[in-house]
């Protein structure tokens, strides 16, 4: 009987009898509460992906050993270091659950546009935000007033990003091409940061309903209670 094992990047490949088995290394997604790494969280439960989750303090020295650009999400998949930034881990867990159907449709112009979807939340939504959150990455001044400006400046850009979230959703309550993909948690996520805003997703109907519907989720609900905990 010959038994043999190798690794390859993803797992572990067993042969016992003749007979190949492919064993998925589990994931360990690395997160703070409230942040945009839930948005991974949620699509790793949508997957049904083995995983784990460590909460971290992405300004820790700790952490800069996993994420020297210091934010969350990061995502060990057991390769050599572990892997960031938001938009690539959402997509690396649709394609290795193809059969969950969480990615762009197949098709140039599907292809186009899932990209696009994600590169709009990656690029321009969530940065709207960073004045609101940072502000004192945003200017020279220390003072309250200064900080608070910044702060208001940061409504206008918010605004423009949940009107485009509002019309891509149009009535569909879904972000792209009206199915659940990992792009519906992290619109979810991200859009939930303009609650306290005067301009929030109550403002708009498309957003009310996808954010009902998104909060209604099981998964969605497990993640926001458990990362709270
Ligand atoms: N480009 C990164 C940005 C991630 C990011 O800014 N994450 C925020 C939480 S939503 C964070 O970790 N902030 C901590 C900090 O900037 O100090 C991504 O898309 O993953």
């Amino acid at each position: 009987m010959r038994k043999s094992a190798e690794y390859a990047l993803d797992g572990v490949i067993v042969l016992t009898d003749g007979a190949m088995k492919i064993m998925k290394k589990p994931l360990k997604l690395y997160y703070a509460p409230g942040t945009c790494a839930l948005a991974c969280w949620i699509a790793l439960d949508w997957a049904g992906a083995e995983y784990s989750v460590e909460k971290v303090d992405p300004s820790s020295d700790s952490y800069r050993r996993i994420n020297p650009l210091r934010t969350v999400p990061a995502i060990d998949i057991g390769s050599e270091r572990p892997m960031t930034q938001a938009d690539a881990i959402l997509k690396f867990i649709a394609d290795r659950h193809p059969d969950k159907n969480l990615g762009g449709d197949e098709g140039e112009e599907a292809a186009f546009e899932f990209d696009e979807v994600m590169a709009f939340l990656s690029g321009d939504f969530h940065p709207a935000f960073w004045p609101y959150f940072s502000p004192g990455r945003f200017t020279t001044e220390t003072s309250e007033p200064a900080l608070e400006a910044v702060r208001t400046a940061s409504y206008a850009r918010v605004e423009r990003v949940l009107e485009h979230l509002h019309a891509l959703i149009g009535d569909t309550s879904h972000v792209y091409r009206g199915k659940r993909t990992v792009a519906d948690g992290y619109a979810f996520v991200m859009t939930n940061w303009s609650t306290k805003l005067p301009v929030s997703w109550r403002d708009y109907p498309n957003l009310r309903s996808f954010m009902e519907r998104m909060a209604a989720d099981e998964s969605v609900a497990k993640v926001l209670m458990q990362s709270n905990a």
